[in-house]
């Protein structure tokens, strides 16, 4: 993989995001948490110019395209077992009717929940045209639905699968995020600039399905399956790298973030070895490779679309988004800083819940 050693080069550091790490990582030198000296870190495994050039400016404008056509992706669902068909017909599903015919049913093979959240068993196959998604597992939840680790059962590939709720609100955030996976895949179709790449979507009866590569644990779960034991310097280092330089492409790309943070920064394999702690006194888990890619754009904003008031998750939230001053780009720097700050000491920056103890 063209990534695999990805490291900083030792030009074109000439951007906001990487003057500011650089200042950040230079600050922690001087606040004592040592750069290290006999690792030149930024010299080993340099990417050729040509890889890091700059990309193109901008050939269209992405905001006047609109990519979601619902016409398009109600298509064939086939049912996958009479049974469930039966109990979501039982259940009365918002989108079904009765089922008229075993080839075509119009109801949901799995119906919702109270919350809206696809009512799945382990083993349920979600099926969009040609493609079955068979459920192997849930790999997480959020406001916006569930993640789950799904087989498709022509291809026999893992994948990871994300269940929106077949709710207004998340149906039409899930468009917007697919919009912007879909420009991020214009801009990047081979996937250089590290984000989570979304493989397809479609929309199964009212829940918006996007289809992913499946990766690792998040740094932010492998330090708490680690006792929040900290990352060593060197693997900060690479993390932060790899991040500054896939943000740096949002940030060229016309967007924003706005949700940076461990949680959303997912190791490519989380493969650890045990190594012993002598100060410790006991085994600590150590990632075999830092390799990441960044996730979630649910939040994404382009810089012509309404910017919400409050952005982030409280502990990586920029002063001026607190103060309400209006932000940019820069609200994304600031969680960077947040971000490289735990990933090296294993608690958070910012702990306190209160503004002005916050900005203080
Ligand atoms: C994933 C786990 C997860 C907590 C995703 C992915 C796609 C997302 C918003 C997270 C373990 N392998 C794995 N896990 N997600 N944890 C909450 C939600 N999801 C993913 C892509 N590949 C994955 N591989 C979209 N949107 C938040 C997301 C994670």
């Amino acid at each position: 993989a063209p990534n695999a050693h990805l490291q900083p080069p030792v030009s074109n550091r000439n951007n906001a995001v990487m003057e500011t790490a650089a200042s950040i990582i230079a600050n922690a030198h001087h606040s004592g948490i040592g750069l290290g000296t006999s690792t030149d870190w930024w010299n080993t495994n340099q990417m050729s110019s040509t890889s890091y050039a700059a990309p193109a400016p901008l050939q269209h404008d992405w905001s006047q395209k609109n990519l979601w056509n619902p016409a398009a992706s109600f298509g064939a669902s086939i049912v996958a077992n009479a049974t469930a068909a039966a109990q979501a017909v039982g259940a009365g599903h918002p989108l079904g009717h009765s089922a008229t015919s075993a080839q075509m049913p119009t109801v949901a093979p799995i119906g919702d929940d109270s919350d809206g959240h696809l009512a799945y068993k382990l083993g349920d196959v979600i099926e969009h045209e040609t493609q079955r998604f068979k459920i192997l597992a849930t790999l997480g939840e959020g406001t916006f639905g569930k993640v789950v680790k799904v087989k498709e059962l022509n291809s026999d590939k893992i994948m990871a699968l994300k269940v929106i709720k077949n709710v207004d609100k998340y149906r039409e955030a899930a468009k917007l995020e697919v919009n912007v996976l879909e420009k991020i895949q214009e801009k990047d179709p081979a996937g250089k600039h590290l984000c989570g790449k979304m493989l397809s979507w479609f929309n199964y009866f009212g829940h918006m399905c996007l289809v992913f590569e499946l990766l690792g644990l998040s740094v932010f779960d492998f330090l708490k399956e680690n006792n929040y034991h900290p990352y060593t310097l060197d693997q900060v280092r690479h993390i932060t790298y790899q991040l500054c330089y896939s943000v740096k492409f949002l940030h060229e790309c016309k967007l924003t973030h706005t949700d940076l943070k461990p949680e959303n920064i997912l190791f490519v394999s989380s493969d650890w070895e045990v190594c012993y702690n002598p100060k410790k006194r006991r085994d600590i888990r150590r990632v075999k490779n830092t390799e990441v890619r960044l996730i979630d754009f649910g939040s994404a904003t382009f810089d012509w679309e309404h910017h919400s008031k409050v952005v982030s998750t409280r502990h990586y939230r920029a002063p001026e988004v607190i103060l309400e001053l209006g932000w940019s780009q820069p609200c994304d720097v600031w969680s960077v800083g947040c971000i490289m700050f735990e990933l090296y000491l294993g608690f958070t920056l910012f702990q306190t819940h209160d503004n002005r103890e916050h900005l203080a």
